[in-house]
């Protein structure tokens, strides 16, 4: 099925384009109606067609145990719908995907958000303020395909200097072309600074800690108090998880923003890589180490070693991106083993390989 011209010009309004991935798939499917997923609980999921929202039910095979959670729909994705039910056909492929792999023993991923253009990390000039969350949230965020915009809000009650502060503690992801803003969510002059990354056909989603203010963001945003805020934590300027679910709403200038509940863990799953994530430099250091397979740690002629000495290396990022290095690995052999598994081959090991020997490659 197509969209008529009429329907298009509705179904811009909840972000799609003809030049989406979706669009191409939904032309092979005849008998169905397209919509977009808005709201998502436990019981099942809201959708948009353009003309109304509505609830819908999900096809049989994603309830089933063992079904893969990010090939459910998330909110943002296109479904194609039958044409007499109100019941989800499948999910249309996804220009991007926002995803982390979810708490707990077993590895299993979660969709935050789909076919969003760029994602909104909120986090309150507070508290909340620390840096190494907000380097893994860029990993999650590169890995998702879209574009990254740091929202530091609180502005107003930080005062000038703490914000300035801020703002250099985070300059090595802007470097990496993300941009990073101060602001007062409260205040109606935030929607201005804004506005670059909120154009007509466009999706924003909007992540950050519980408290961090990503629904007051929302409610300035569209000029009216829709989603339920509430005030943080004195002592430790924590959230007390008002946002419940994720949801999609459409704002005055076309674009569409998610808003999402504030999330405690931020687990990689092992599709990311540390690229354009801050540690550039550190990367580009550690290629001019004497040692090829240098380990950092004491040897001769390490250059990151020298870059942590002189302060050009920030020891709080240096020992993020061990951390986020070994999370990556290990997330990634067991993303590897499953994969396996699905193709019905043996897991294989999942075991760290040995470090190689130190001396075995020298550069003169
Ligand atoms: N003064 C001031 N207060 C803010 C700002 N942003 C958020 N707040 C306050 O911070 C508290 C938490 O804001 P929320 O918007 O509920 O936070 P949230 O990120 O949606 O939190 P969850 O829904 O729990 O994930 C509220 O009391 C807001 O009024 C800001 O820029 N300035
Ligand atoms: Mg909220
Ligand atoms: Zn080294």
């Amino acid at each position: 099925m197509q969209p008529t011209p009429d329907q298009q010009a509705r179904l811009t309004g909840i972000g799609w384009r003809a030049d989406l991935p979706a669009a191409a798939a939904l032309a092979a499917l005849p008998a169905a109606r397209l919509a977009r997923v808005i709201e998502q609980h436990r019981s099942g999921y809201r959708v948009d067609d353009g003309s109304s929202e509505f609830a819908v039910q999900s096809p049989a095979a994603w309830i089933r145990a063992g079904f893969p959670p990010q090939d459910r729909a998330a909110v943002g994705d296109w479904v194609a719908l039958a044409l007499e039910e109100d019941l989800i056909l499948q999910c249309l492929p996804r220009f991007s995907a926002l995803k982390r792999a979810a708490a707990g023993e077993h590895y299993k991923q979660q969709l935050i958000a789909a076919n969003v253009d760029v994602v909104l990390i909120v986090s309150g000039l507070d508290r909340d303020f620390n840096p190494r969350r907000l380097e893994r949230y860029l990993v999650l965020t590169r890995g998702s395909g879209a574009q990254p915009v740091f929202v530091l809000t609180k502005a107003d009650q930080s005062g000038v200097a703490l914000a300035q502060a801020a703002i250099e503690l985070l300059q090595h992801l802007a470097d990496t072309g993300a941009a990073v803003l101060t602001v007062n969510a409260k205040d109606p002059q935030t929607r201005e600074s804004l506005r670059p990354w909120l154009h007509a056909g466009r999706t924003a989603v909007l992540v950050g800690s519980s408290g961090a203010g990503k629904s007051t963001l929302t409610n300035t945003l569209l000029g009216e108090m829709r989603q339920r805020t509430a005030n943080v934590r004195e002592t430790d300027s924590r959230g007390r998880h008002t946002t419940t679910f994720r949801s999609l709403l459409r704002l005055d200038s076309g674009a569409c923003l998610i808003d999402t509940p504030g999330m405690r863990e931020l687990k990689l799953t092992g599709e990311e890589t540390l690229d354009r994530s801050g540690f550039d430099l550190i990367e580009s250091l550690a290629t001019q180490c004497r040692f090829r397979d240098c380990q950092h740690e004491r040897e001769p002629g390490c250059a990151v070693q020298t870059g942590l000495d002189s302060g050009e290396i920030d020891v709080g990022a240096w020992s993020n991106y061990r951390k986020l290095q070994t999370e990556l690995a290990h997330a990634a052999e067991v993303l590897q083993a499953r994969q396996r598994e699905d193709r019905g081959l043996p897991r294989g090991s999942t075991q760290k390989p040995a470090r190689r020997r130190r001396d075995e490659k020298f550069r003169p």
